[in-house]
């Protein structure tokens, strides 16, 4: 999730005080960041990037900007040893944004890969041991129930750097490397992004998103036109609100688009590769 603390847990475990980390409400990493260090002799790249549900981004582009990383990472047969999911503690509800974000996750990476995910919990120092431990027992018997059924481990972050470091060196003694399902889908399979189970459920997310602002916008089209006569207030705050829900429903049918030529590119992709291996074995 946007927010939990991933920017600041690299910056612990790595040293660097020069990343950005954000301390207002709105998302603050945009693009893919890979940091490396040495971690008990060995050279560890940590990988950060934005979060599902952030306030910048779409889940359509954030997904892509994973996307692109890792069919990059693929074709350069660079695995993953391991993924750390974090959860700020400090949450106190599991919001439709966490759940959902939780199931993109779970597609992204692929059940036969969860053992090699650390669900993290962050933000310790905010709670009192009592509520944190009652969160913890929550999120486990309930949100993560089949993440940790498929083998993903629960851990707690002190948030200091030998919290973070002892987390690391833990995930490179038990993980063997590894790619996401995504990579395979792609990479192997030559899906494109769309038809990928995570690019599935972003394009559901869509599909519904589309129907809720036409709904809303055809809504506020029947409000202006018999409030014409009203207080020009009312009427200009639903110009206003108005012009809102257009361009919500402009974003998602420009998501939709996107996501859709990015398919038929890799279909042409996948003929002009196909076309070239046929002419390597006519020579
Ligand atoms: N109290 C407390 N604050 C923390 C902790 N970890 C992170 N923060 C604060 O939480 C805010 C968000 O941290 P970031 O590291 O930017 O979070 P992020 O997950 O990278 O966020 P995005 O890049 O926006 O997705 C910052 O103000 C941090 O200083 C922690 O363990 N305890
Ligand atoms: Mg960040």
């Amino acid at each position: 999730m946007t927010g939990a603390g991933k920017t600041t847990f690299i910056s612990k475990v790595t040293g660097r005080t020069d990343l950005e980390i954000g301390h207002s409400l709105t998302s603050c990493t945009r693009d893919i960041q890979v940091i490396e260090t040495k971690i008990d002799g060995q050279t560890v790249s940590f990988v950060d990037t934005p979060g599902f549900s952030d306030t910048h981004m779409s889940d359509t582009e954030v997904l892509q900007l994973i996307a692109d990383y890792l069919a990059a990472a693929y074709k350069r047969d660079m695995k993953l040893s391991g993924i750390i999911y974090l959860h700020p503690i400090s949450d106190t509800r599991v919001t439709h944004h966490a759940t959902k974000n939780l199931q993109m996750f779970q597609k992204l990476t692929g059940e036969k890969n969860l053992k090699n995910v650390v669900l993290t919990t962050s933000m310790w120092d905010k709670v009192t041991p009592e509520e944190g431990t009652a969160r913890e027992k929550e999120l486990k018997d309930k949100f993560w129930r089949v993440l940790l059924a498929f083998e993903a481990k629960a851990v707690r972050y002190a948030g200091t750097t030998e919290s973070a470091q002892r987390l690391v060196s833990q995930m490179l003694a038990d993980n063997k490397p590894f790619y996401l399902q995504l990579q395979e889908e792609m990479g192997k399979d030559n899906k494109a992004l769309r038809d990928t189970a995570a690019g599935r459920e972003v394009m559901v997310e869509l599909e519904r998103l589309k129907k809720e602002h036409r709904r809303e916008v055809k809504e506020m089209e029947d409000l202006l036109r018999n409030s014409a006569e009203e207080n020009r207030n009312v009427v200009e705050a639903l110009k206003e609100h108005y012009h809102g829900r257009l361009v919500e429903l402009e974003k998602t049918l420009r998501d939709e688009r996107t996501m859709n030529e990015e398919a038929v590119r890799s279909l042409r992709e996948r003929i002009e590769d196909l076309e070239s291996r046929g002419r390597c074995a006519v020579m």
